[in-house]
C-alpha cells in the first residue's frame, strides 16, 4: 500500500496536483532563494572578523537603553575581534563568555560598491545565513529586520537606506541574544538563584532539555547581495517521471515588476539545453532523463540539471533583466507499509546522525570542516544523515545533492518536555519555523523527509493536538516527501505516531537501561521493533543507537566507555537490524557521527562521546565496524560506482 497518495496517477497530473499544494499551505510571503552570483546579481561577503561586545550588564539591557546601535561599538566601551562565522564561546579564555547568556553586539563597517547605491534599479540585500538565537539587525542606526530562532536564515533589502547619506559608511549592527524560552525551538528557561548563603548576587543559569552545547553567536554568513528591482523571489520545482521521461514542474514567482516575461531553461552537465518553457509556471520534459540517485545506488550518484530562470520584466520607472540559476535533481520519493522508495527502488539509510560542531569555531560555518566530513561519510559508505537536530547550513545540503548523500531535514524542536511548551504560542512558532524550513530546503533532491521533532514528551496529553496539526500542516506544506519525528517514547502511548509516513525510533539499550549488560541488546531491540510495527505498520528507522566511547580507553571484556564496548553494542544492535531488515526496517542512524560538546554535567565528560569519530575527527573502532558493515550493505543493496572497490579507499 503507497501511503503518499498520488503516486499511481500519471506522472503529469500529478506534479501539478502537488505543486498546488506547496502554494496553499505557507504563510510566508517571499522566498528564500540562496544568495548565487549570476549576470545580474553580485554577492559580496561579510565574513572576517567584526568588532564585538558582549553585554554584562546585570539585566543585559544596556545596550538597548544606551542605543549602542546609534554609534560605533568602539564608541560605547572595550570591543573585541570576533570571527565571523563563528560561535562566541569558545573564541576567548574568558569564562563568562563560554557560558554568557543575554546579548552580544556584532558590529562592521562595509564599503558598498558605489554602483549598487547609484543605480537606484538595484535592490541591496543583506542577508544573515543564521545567528543564534534572537537577533535585531540595524544599519547606520537604523532598525532593518529581526529573527526568532537559530539555525535560519533571514534578510532585508537595504538600498533605500544607504542612498539616503551615500557619504557615510554602511555600518552594520547585529545584536543576537541566545536566551531560550519555552516558547523558543529548542525550548528552555532561566533560573534564578536566590538563596544569599548559596549564590552570588544575581546569579542565574539556562536550563536546556537538549544534549548539545547551546552555541551562540553569528553562526553562517553576513552577506549583501544585489538584485535588480524587478527580481526572481522564489522558485518552486516538483520532480517525477514516466518510463524515461523526467518531468520538472517550476513555480517562479517575482516582485517588483508590473509586467513580467519569463524563459526557463535545463540545461544537463555538459550545459547542453535539454528543455525550456515560458512563463511563471509550467512543466519541462527530459527525455531520456538521469535520474537523481543517492551514493552507493547508482554508478553516477547526485545528477543534477541547472535550470536557469529568465526574467524580463518592467516597472513604471524603467526595464530589468533577472538571472537565477537552480540546481535540480528529478527524483521522486514514495513510502509504503514496510519500505521507503527513492525513483521506485527500495531505499536502505545506512548513515549517521550529525552535529554542526567542531573546537574553537562551536557550531560556526567552516568549509574545511564541512569537507573532511563528506570525505569521511564517503569513506564510511554512508548514504544518509539526520540533520540533528536542527536545520543545517544550506551549503552542506548543497554538498548532499552533489554527492547523493540522503537528508532527513530535522528542524530545532528537540526538548519539547515541559507540558507548557505544547501550548498555542509554542505550536505557532513551531509551524513558522516549519515553514521557514520548507521556504529554503524545498528544491534539495537530497532531502527526501522533514523531521518535526526530536524526542518530545509524545505520550503527554497535549501532545496529540500538537503533533497531528504540525505533521498535517507540514504535509501541506508539501506533499513529495515524507515527514517524521523522532520518538523515544513508550510505543503504545506515542501520541504522534499515528499521523507519522516512517517511524524513527531512539534507543540506547545496555546504555541508559541496564548499563552494562550488552546480552540485554538482541532480545530487547527486537521487542521493541515488533511492537512499533505490530501497532503502527508503518516502516521503521533506528534514528538513533550506540554507546559512548573515550578514545583510546580499551577494556577486554568490554567495560562501558571503552571502544571496545561501543563496538559490541553496534554489533550486537546490527545483527537485529539483518533480521528486521527483511521486513520493514528501512535505515540505521548511528548516534553519532562525531564526538561532539554538551553542557557539563555528570555524564558528560567534556562532551558526548557517542561518536564514531572524535571531535577532531580520527577513528574510534566503531568507525571501522560501521565502514564494514555500510560498504558490504551497500553492495547487497544498491550498485557500486565502478571506480570503487570494496572495501574502498576514497
Ligand atoms: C538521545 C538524544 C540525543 C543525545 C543522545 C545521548 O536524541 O540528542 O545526545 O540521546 O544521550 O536521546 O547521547
Amino acid at each position: 500500500m503507497h501511503r503518499m497518495i498520488l503516486n499511481e496517477r500519471p506522472g503529469l497530473f500529478r506534479v501539478l496536483c502537488l505543486l498546488a499544494l506547496f502554494e496553499v499551505a505557507c504563510l510566508l510571503e517571499t522566498g528564500m532563494l540562496f544568495p548565487r552570483e549570476s549576470s545580474s546579481r553580485e554577492v559580496k561577503e561579510l565574513n572576517g572578523l567584526w568588532n564585538f561586545r558582549a553585554d554584562k550588564s546585570p539585566d543585559r539591557n544596556q545596550g538597548f537603553d544606551r542605543a549602542w546601535y546609534k554609534s560605533r561599538l568602539v564608541e560605547t566601551g572595550p570591543v573585541i575581534d570576533m570571527p565571523v562565522p563563528a560561535s562566541y564561546n569558545d573564541i576567548t579564555q574568558d569564562p563568562t563568555l563560554k557560558d554568557f547568556i543575554g546579548w552580544v553586539w556584532y558590529e562592521r563597517e562595509v564599503v558598498v560598491p558605489a554602483r549598487w547605491i547609484t543605480d537606484e534599479g538595484t535592490r541591496v540585500v543583506i542577508r544573515v545565513g543564521s545567528a543564534h538565537y534572537y537577533s535585531i539587525v540595524w544599519v547606520n542606526g537604523v532598525k532593518v529586520t529581526e529573527h526568532n530562532g537559530g539555525h535560519l536564515p533571514f534578510e532585508a533589502e537595504i538600498g533605500t537606506l544607504i542612498r539616503k547619506d551615500p557619504t557615510q559608511p554602511c555600518r552594520i549592527t547585529i545584536a543576537v541574544n541566545n536566551t531560550l524560552t519555552l516558547e523558543t525551538l529548542p525550548p528552555g528557561s532561566i533560573q534564578h538563584m536566590d538563596d544569599s548563603t548559596q549564590y552570588p548576587k544575581g546569579f542565574f543559569v539556562q536550563n536546556t532539555y537538549f544534549d548539545f552545547f547551546n552555541y551562540a553567536g553569528i553562526h553562517r554568513a553576513v552577506l549583501l547581495y544585489t538584485t535588480p528591482a524587478a527580481y526572481v523571489d522564489d522558485i518552486t520545482v516538483v520532480t517525477d517521471f514516466l518510463d524515461n521521461t523526467g518531468l520538472v514542474n517550476y513555480k517562479v514567482s517575482v516582485q517588483g515588476a508590473t509586467t513580467a516575461t519569463l524563459k526557463v531553461t535545463l540545461m544537463d552537465k555538459n550545459g547542453q539545453c535539454v528543455a525550456s518553457s515560458t512563463g511563471p509556471f509550467g512543466v519541462l520534459k527530459v527525455v531520456d532523463v538521469n535520474l537523481w540517485w543517492p551514493y552507493l545506488m547508482h554508478e553516477s550518484p547526485g545528477y543534477l540539471y541547472s535550470m536557469e530562470v529568465h526574467l524580463m520584466a518592467a516597472n513604471e520607472r524603467s526595464t530589468y533583466e533577472d538571472v537565477y540559476t537552480l540546481a535540480v535533481g528529478i527524483r521522486t520519493v514514495n513510502v509504503t507499509s514496510t519500505q521507503f522508495l527513492i525513483n521506485k527502488k527500495p531505499f536502505y539509510f545506512h548513515g549517521v546522525n550529525k552535529h554542526e560542531d567542531s573546537d574553537i569555531r562551536g557550531k560556526g560555518f567552516d568549509w574545511s570542516l564541512i569537507v573532511k566530513d563528506f570525505n569521511l561519510l564517503k569513506w564510511m559508505g554512508a548514504n544518509s544523515f539526520r540533520t540533528s537536530h536542527y536545520p543545517y547550513a544550506e551549503e552542506i545540503l548543497q554538498m548532499c545533492d552533489r554527492h547523493g548523500i540522503v537528508v532527513i531535514d530535522e528542524c530545532p524542536g528537540v526538548g519539547i518536555k515541559d507540558i507548557r511548551s505544547f501550548r498555542n504560542v509554542s505550536l505557532n512558532h513551531h509551524l513558522v519555523v516549519m515553514d521557514e524550513l520548507v521556504r529554503r530546503d524545498k528544491n534539495h533532491a537530497s532531502v527526501v523527509m522533514w523531521s518535526v521533532a526530536n524526542e518530545p514528551a509524545s505520550e503527554m496529553p497535549p501532545a496529540e493536538y500538537y503533533f497531528k496539526t504540525l505533521i498535517q500542516h507540514t504535509k501541506a506544506l508539501d506533499p513529495t516527501r515524507a515527514v517524521t519525528y523522532v520518538s523515544n517514547s513508550h510505543y503504545a502511548r506515542d501520541k504522534g505516531a499515528p499521523y507519522v509516513d516512517v517511524i524513527c525510533v531512539n534507543s540506547y539499550f545496555s546504555w541508559y537501561h541496564d548499563p552494562g549488560h550488552l546480552e540485554v541488546i538482541p532480545l530487547q531491540l527486537n521487542t521493541q521493533f515488533e511492537n512499533w510495527y505490530g501497532k503502527y505498520q508503518k516502516p521503521i528507522i533506528q534514528s538513533e543507537y550506540g554507546a559512548d566511547a573515550v578514545p583510546g580507553l580499551h577494556s577486554d571484556p568490554p567495560m562501558m566507555f571503552t571502544e571496545e564496548y561501543q563496538k559490541v553494542v553496534l554489533q550486537s544492535c546490527h545483527d537485529v537490524f539483518d533480521q528486521k531488515r527483511k521486513q520493514y526496517l528501512i535505515g540505521e542512524l548511528i548516534w553519532n557521527f562525531a564526538d561532539f560538546m554538551t553542557a557539563q554535567g555528570i555524564t558528560r565528560v567534556v562532551g558526548n562521546k557517542k561518536g564514531v569519530f572524535t571531535r577532531q575527527r580520527q577513528p574510534k573502532v566503531a568507525a571501522f565496524i560501521l565502514k564494514e558493515r555500510y560498504w558490504r550493505l551497500a553492495n547487497e543493496t544498491g550498485r557500486l560506482p565502478p571506480w570503487t572497490k570494496y572495501p574502498c579507499s576514497l
